[in-house]
C-alpha cells in the first residue's frame, strides 16, 4: 500500500472525521471580531492553538485543515503547530487554494484559483509537515447558475490540484460544494450535485487521479436555506446518499461532508442518518463551521474561556463520533 493510500485511509478511519480550522486570514478575522476579539496574528494563533489543544481531540479527529499562516506558527510554548499535531497523533493538513473569484464573463459565479506555483508550494508544504491539503470549488444555485462552463472551469481545477498534490505526495481533499443558499428544492441540489460530482469526476480521470489516495468532501444534499420546504435527516440522508452512489467511484478512499452553514445539531443528525446506508466509502466529516462555532462563542476572546472553548469542540466532537458510531441522540438544534 502506498503513502497515500494509507494517509488517506486514516484520514476517514472508523470513528473519526476532519476538522476543517482552514479559515483564511479575512473569514479569521471577521469571526473573531463578531465574537469580541480584536483581530491579530496572535490571537488568531491562539485560537487555533485552543482548538488544537483540546484534550483528547485525537479520540475523534483524524486530521486538521489549517491556513497557510496557522501552519507556519508556534504554539504559545514555542512548539510548531504542525509538530504538535503529528505528536498528538493528528494529521496537518493545509487548504491551498487561494479562494474563489470571479470568473470573467459569469453571471456572479466563481473559479477557485491558486494554481500558479502549487507545485513549489506543495513541495515546501511537505517539508512543513502537510499530509494532506484541500481545495474547495464554490458552485451557487440561482435562477440562471450554476453554468456549464462555471462547472467545468472549477472541476478542471480541482483535478490539476488533485494530480499536483499526489505528485508531492500529499493527499488531496477535492471540495466541491453546492452552496445552501437560495430557495431551491431539495431535487435541484440534488440534480446539480450529481451534475458537479459527474465533471469532477470526468476531470479526475482524465487527469489520472489515483482514488485510493483522495478523499471527496462534498454538500450534503439539502435544500436551500430560504426553501419553503426544509427537509429532514432521513430524507436528507437518502438523497445524499444516492446522488453519491451514482457518481463517486468505488476506489475513493472517502467522502468526508462539510457542514455548508447548516446547525450544528443539523449537520450531526444528517450524518447520522447516513451511516445506515451501504456504500463502497466510509461517510464521516470534515466540518468547519459545524465544529467551531460553539467553541468561538464560548470562548469569546478571554483567556479565561480557553476551557470553555474547548469543552464546546469536545462536545460537538463527541456528538459526531456517536453519529459515526450509531449511538447519536437527537439534540435539540
Ligand atoms: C474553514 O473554512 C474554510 C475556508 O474558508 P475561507 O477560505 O472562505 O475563509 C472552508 O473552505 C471550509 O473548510 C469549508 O467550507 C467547510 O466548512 P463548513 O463550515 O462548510 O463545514
Amino acid at each position: 500500500m502506498s503513502t497515500l493510500h494509507e494517509v488517506a485511509a486514516r484520514m476517514v478511519a472508523p470513528g473519526r472525521g476532519i476538522l476543517a480550522a482552514d479559515e483564511s486570514i479575512r473569514t479569521m478575522s471577521s469571526r473573531l471580531e463578531a465574537a469580541g476579539v480584536a483581530a491579530s496574528e496572535t490571537t488568531r494563533r491562539d485560537y487555533r492553538e485552543m482548538l488544537v489543544s483540546t484534550p483528547d481531540l485525537a479520540t475523534g479527529v483524524s486530521g486538521v485543515i489549517l491556513a497557510d499562516e496557522t501552519l507556519r506558527q508556534s504554539t504559545r510554548a514555542g512548539q510548531p503547530i504542525p509538530k504538535l499535531l503529528d505528536d498528538l497523533g493528528i494529521l496537518p493538513g493545509i487548504k491551498v487554494d487561494t479562494g474563489a473569484h470571479p470568473l470573467a464573463g459569469a453571471d456572479g459565479e466563481t473559479i477557485t484559483e491558486g494554481l500558479d506555483g502549487l507545485r513549489a508550494r506543495l513541495a515546501e508544504y511537505a517539508q512543513m509537515g502537510a499530509a494532506f491539503a484541500k481545495w474547495r470549488a464554490v458552485i451557487t444555485i440561482t435562477g440562471n447558475t450554476p453554468s456549464r462552463r462555471a462547472i467545468a472551469a472549477n472541476a478542471h481545477a480541482l483535478a490539476r490540484y488533485a494530480r499536483l498534490c499526489q505528485e508531492q505526495g500529499i493527499v488531496p481533499i477535492v471540495e466541491p460544494e453546492v452552496m445552501m443558499s437560495g430557495a431551491h428544492t431539495l431535487t435541484r441540489t440534488a440534480l446539480v450535485t450529481n451534475a458537479v460530482l459527474r465533471e469532477v469526476f470526468g476531470q479526475l480521470e482524465l487527469a489520472g487521479v489515483d482514488y485510493a489516495g483522495m478523499v471527496l468532501k462534498p454538500n450534503m444534499v439539502v435544500p436551500g436555506v430560504d426553501s419553503p420546504r426544509p427537509a429532514g435527516p432521513e430524507e436528507v440522508a437518502e438523497a445524499t446518499v444516492q446522488t453519491l452512489l451514482c457518481r463517486v467511484p468505488e476506489q475513493v478512499a472517502g467522502v468526508a461532508f462539510l457542514s455548508g452553514g447548516q446547525a450544528p445539531a443539523v449537520a450531526t443528525a444528517n450524518l447520522a442518518a447516513m451511516q445506515s446506508a451501504t456504500t463502497p466509502w466510509p461517510l464521516t466529516f470534515s466540518f468547519g463551521r459545524a465544529l467551531v462555532d460553539p467553541a468561538l462563542k464560548a470562548r469569546r476572546g478571554s483567556d479565561d474561556a480557553w476551557t470553555a472553548g474547548q469543552e464546546a469542540l469536545a462536545a460537538r466532537v463527541r456528538r459526531n463520533v456517536e453519529a459515526l458510531n450509531g449511538s447519536y441522540l437527537p439534540e435539540a438544534a
